[in-house]
């Protein structure tokens, strides 16, 4: 039962209103926010699962630009193109999170599809072809980080099953870049890195589901503090059938293809 893993009394996610409330802040704010979106019951059992899973986890230190994309030579190594940043990321597959999970019945909901889509404005939504990209569960352990970047999905969805006992916060800055004009605003990006631009923090609990456009917002997630890990779910659907995750890609954030 959804009902079970939703909170339909806060987040009424099959109600026409409610969806196109969330599709005008996304509009307006490039992010939208939704507390309480787990039942606490959930919450409490998708950490234990998640823990138990945690042992599988594949984790990769790396560096990389802001733009996620491979070096440019005739800009020289000390262009803000080239600055590389280093981020470490552990998490399991899809195929990995056990098949009575919670998780898999929200992602495979018609009625939570329904609403992504409709807020996303998206005729449809499906999963990945390969077995591993459609749900992952991200582990940042004390230090673990992840660094300022640009996404290059147009929007993505995550859930916050446990909080550090502090850092692990999500932080931006709006519209930063036009990718779709090819327009990469270095000038705005060494502002971001050398800290002289203040930037946003999301507020984010245990239970809130985000939904966030970061092509051209750059965020990051700050290193986890003390002993307890974040722990934190990113959900992904395609806009066509049958698309998987590059290969590359599925090389650098999971080790194997499938
Ligand atoms: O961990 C998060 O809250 C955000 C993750 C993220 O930005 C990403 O996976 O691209
Ligand atoms: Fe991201």
């Amino acid at each position: 039962m959804l009902e079970d893993v939703v909170n339909f009394n806060e987040v009424p996610i099959d109600n026409k209103e409610f969806i196109d409330k969330c599709r005008r802040e996304l509009n307006q704010n490039g992010v939208v926010t939704l507390h309480n979106f787990l039942t606490p019951e959930t919450v409490t059992e998708l950490v234990n699962e998640a823990k138990s899973c945690s042992g599988l986890a594949y984790f990769t230190n790396s560096t990389h630009n802001v733009y996620l994309t491979p070096q440019n030579e005739s800009l020289g190594s000390e262009h803000i193109f080239n600055r590389q940043l280093s981020s470490s990321k552990g998490c399991i597959t899809t195929d990995q999170v056990p098949q009575n999970s919670k998780l898999k019945e929200l992602y495979f909901s018609d009625i939570f599809k329904n609403f992504i889509s409709n807020v996303v404005n998206e005729e449809a939504l499906y999963e990945y072809a390969d077995p591993l990209s459609s749900i992952n569960v991200h582990y940042a352990a004390e230090g673990q980080e992840l660094n300022w970047h640009f996404d290059n999905s147009k929007f993505a969805i995550t859930l916050l099953l446990q909080a550090p006992d502090s850092g692990g916060n999500f932080e931006y800055v709006s519209d930063l870049r036009n990718a779709e004009q090819n327009e990469m605003n270095f000038t705005g990006v060494e502002s971001v890195l050398s800290g002289k631009t203040k930037v946003n923090r999301l507020d984010t609990r245990p239970g809130t589901l985000i939904l966030f456009r970061g092509k051209n917002s750059i965020h990051r997630v700050t290193p986890t503090e003390g002993p307890r890990e974040r722990i934190l779910v990113v959900l992904a659907y395609n806009s066509k059938p049958g698309i998987s995750l590059s290969e590359s890609a599925r090389m650098t954030f999971f080790g194997r293809l499938q």
